[in-house]
C-alpha cells in the first residue's frame, strides 16, 4: 500500500470529489511540464469557514465540470470554434488540506504560478471566495517578474469582502478583496467591483473601499445604466491601457432566482444574461486569470442551474480568449447581424 492508499483515499484516488471529468471534455493533464497552452482549467475544491448556512463549495469544481459537458467547442453566439482556436487543458484539482487555509492557498498559488509560468491563463473554479486571493497573488507576482504588470482586477460580487480578519484568520472568504488591495503588485484604484448590494455588507467596509480608492459599481448602477455601460467603465478603470485583467465572479452577485446554490444569497441581483454580458466585456482583452467561486451545489436547485451558469461563464471566458487570438474581439455583438 502506498502512503496515500488508505481507506479514505483508496486506489490512489486523490479526492472523493474532483478531477473527473475535465471541463468541456478538454484533455486532462496531471502536470503541465512546461507545455504551452492558451488556458488551463484548475479546480480549487476548498471552503474554509462559512459565514451563513455553509454549503460545500468544495463540490463545485466537480459539478461545474459535469454541467460543462453540455457545451461543445463551437459557440453559436460568437460563430466561433472556441476549442479549435485555443489550446486548453484541465489539470484537475488542487490537492487541498481541509481545514488549513494557509496550506491550501499555498498549494493553489504554486499551481497557478505553474500555469502562468507556462504562458497560459488560469481558469479556476472554486471553492469559496477566499481562494481568489492566492490565485491573484500568483498571477500578479508572475506579471511583475516578466514585466507584464501591473495587474488590474474586476470582481463581480454582492459583497465587498474587505474584512481585515474573521475570527483572527486573515485568509477567509470575508477578506479576499482586502488582501488583493494590499498586494504590492496591485494598485487598489484599479480594483473594480460590480454588483455590490444589500444589508449583508458590514458598515466598516464602506469607508474602506473609499480609502482604497476602489472603483465600486453597485447593483443599483447596473439597474440604472445597464450592464454594458457599467462593465465598460469597470474595464477602463481596471485596465486603462487594454491589458488583460483578472476577472473573479462570485456567483452570489447573481440573483438567487438564477443562482440559488450559494452560501450567502441576496435577492435583487444580476440576471443570468447580465452576468454573461459582464464577463464578455470584462474579458474582451482576454484575461490574466478568471474564476467563478462560491457555487454550493448542495443548495442548488435539482436542475443544477447554478453550476450550469458557472460552467457557461467559463465557456464564455474561453470564447473571449479565442476571439482575442483570432482578431474577432466582441464578435458576439455582430456574429449573426445583431443590431441590423
Ligand atoms: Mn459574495
Amino acid at each position: 500500500m502506498t502512503k496515500r492508499e488508505t481507506t479514505l483515499q483508496p486506489h490512489g484516488v486523490p479526492r472523493m470529489y474532483g478531477d473527473v471529468p475535465p471541463f468541456m471534455a478538454v484533455p486532462h493533464r496531471k502536470s503541465l511540464d512546461g507545455a504551452a497552452a492558451d488556458a488551463v482549467v484548475i479546480g480549487m475544491p476548498y471552503d474554509g469557514i462559512a459565514t451563513f448556512r455553509g454549503g460545500a463549495t468544495r463540490r463545485a469544481p466537480q459539478e461545474i465540470r459535469k454541467f460543462s459537458l453540455l457545451f461543445g467547442g463551437y459557440n453559436f453566439d460568437w460563430d466561433m470554434d472556441v476549442l479549435g482556436a485555443l489550446d486548453v487543458c484541465d489539470i484537475g484539482d488542487v490537492d487541498v488540506v481541509p481545514g488549513d487555509n494557509a496550506a491550501s492557498y499555498t498549494r493553489l498559488e504554486s499551481r497557478v504560478a505553474e500555469i502562468c509560468g507556462a504562458g497560459a491563463a488560469p481558469v479556476m473554479f472554486g471553492g469559496d471566495h477566499g481562494v481568489t486571493y492566492p490565485a491573484v497573488k500568483a498571477v500578479a507576482e508572475l506579471l511583475e517578474r516578466t514585466g507584464g504588470g501591473p495587474l488590474g482586477v474586476i470582481v463581480f460580487d454582492t459583497h465587498l469582502d474587505l474584512s481585515e480578519h474573521l475570527n483572527e484568520d486573515r485568509l477567509t472568504r470575508a477578506s479576499p478583496v482586502k488582501r488583493i488591495c494590499e498586494l504590492p503588485q496591485v494598485d487598489s484604484s484599479t480594483v473594480a467591483m460590480i454588483g455590490i448590494k444589500g444589508p449583508r455588507n458590514p458598515p466598516e467596509w464602506t469607508p474602506l473601499y473609499r480609502e482604497f480608492g476602489m472603483a465600486i459599481y453597485s447593483n443599483q448602477m447596473v439597474i440604472d445604466r445597464g450592464m454594458a455601460a457599467v462593465a465598460e467603465a469597470a474595464l477602463k478603470r481596471a485596465s486603462p491601457d487594454g491589458r488583460p485583467v483578472y476577472v473573479s465572479v462570485d456567483i452570489d452577485a447573481v440573483d438567487p432566482a438564477w443562482a440559488p446554490g450559494t452560501n450567502s444569497p441576496e435577492p435583487g441581483g444580476l440576471t443570468g444574461r447580465e452576468i454573461i454580458e459582464g464577463v464578455r466585456i470584462c474579458c474582451r482583452n482576454g484575461f490574466a486569470g478568471f474564476d467563478v467561486v462560491e457555487v454550493s451545489p448542495d443548495f442548488d436547485s435539482a436542475s443544477g442551474q447554478t453550476s450550469l451558469l458557472a460552467a457557461r461563464l467559463g465557456a464564455e471566458a474561453l470564447a473571449c480568449l479565442a476571439a482575442k487570438k483570432q482578431g474577432r474581439v466582441d464578435a458576439w455583438k455582430t456574429a449573426h447581424g445583431a443590431g441590423g
